[in-house]
């Protein structure tokens, strides 16, 4: 079953007066998230309800870590299914380049799709055993190509195109998704840093405000991810995948998926 949302919009009458009054300049950026009470709120979600900042994102550690573990080889199948074409079952959707291509090209040479990690491998050396490197809640099926381009760059917003581009764009040290996507990347961004902790044998990752990470255990810019978030809510195609990765795969849920606006509750 897919979490119900019912949005509460939050006043914003006294913004609005400001802004006829000529106070301030009108918003450019999306309507913050608003509150949402989904499905789970009295079960999965029932610690952390009404919570903010630290605690917020402890209880939502707790939670989403009593989960299954998928190996490296078993993402290709998994990914199949999680990231299917809704118009195509014999296909996959790819992440940044929007393209919709065959679920048997899966390899490593040009023209095939692979495993791309959205927190890339290198921010807190990640590797590919069984761990962060193989959660599927960030990766995802991408053009061979377009994911060596993409390559352990941070986010942020600017660039230029390239060949299976798709609307995404990078630069030197950043790289751009398309607009559909912008807050799938921030909310799979910011799942990894509330799941990993430094509690376990793997790094505490967390976003900061930076490029250029490298090989740190961090990836930015964080005000942009929270940007992004707000620009491009949870759409079908990414409850459906939180979805079956809880049902099928992992047993455990993106919070942010459900509850866009613990971004700002907890950032
Ligand atoms: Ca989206
Ligand atoms: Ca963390």
């Amino acid at each position: 079953m897919l979490a119900t949302r019912i949005r509460r919009w939050k006043p914003v009458a006294l913004a609005t007066a400001a802004v006829l009054a000529g106070l301030t300049a009108p918003a450019l950026t999306a309507t913050p998230a608003a509150a949402t009470t989904t499905a789970y709120d009295t079960t999965y979600y029932r610690d952390a309800v009404g919570k903010t900042g630290t605690a917020l994102k402890s209880s939502l550690h707790t939670i989403i870590s009593s989960q299954n573990k998928l190996s490296y080889a078993a993402l290709w199948e998994a990914l199949k299914v999680t990231d299917q074409d809704p118009n195509n079952s014999g296909n996959v959707i790819l992440l940044y380049s929007g393209k919709s291509r065959s679920k048997s090209l899966n390899g490593g040479d040009v023209g095939d799709w692979n495993r791309e990690h959205v927190w890339a491998i290198s921010h807190g050396d990640l590797t590919t055993s069984t761990g962060p490197g193989t959660d599927l809640h960030h990766i995802r099926p991408e053009d061979v190509q377009v994911n060596s381009i993409r390559g352990n760059k941070d986010f942020d917003n600017g660039g230029g195109t390239f060949t299976n581009s798709g609307g995404s764009l990078t630069d030197s040290d950043s790289f751009e998704p398309r607009d559909a996507v912008k807050g799938d990347v921030a909310r799979m961004i910011l799942y990894m840093a509330v799941r990993y902790e430094g509690d376990d044998a793997w790094a505490d990752l967390e976003p900061n405000d930076r490029v250029a990470n490298g090989s740190a255990p961090y990836t930015g810019r964080l005000s942009v991810l929270k940007q992004w978030n707000e620009q491009d809510p949870p759409d079908a195609f990414e409850e459906r995948r939180n979805q079956v990765v809880y049902d099928t795969y992992q047993k455990n849920r993106n919070p942010f998926i459900d509850h866009p606006e613990w971004v700002e509750a907890i950032w």
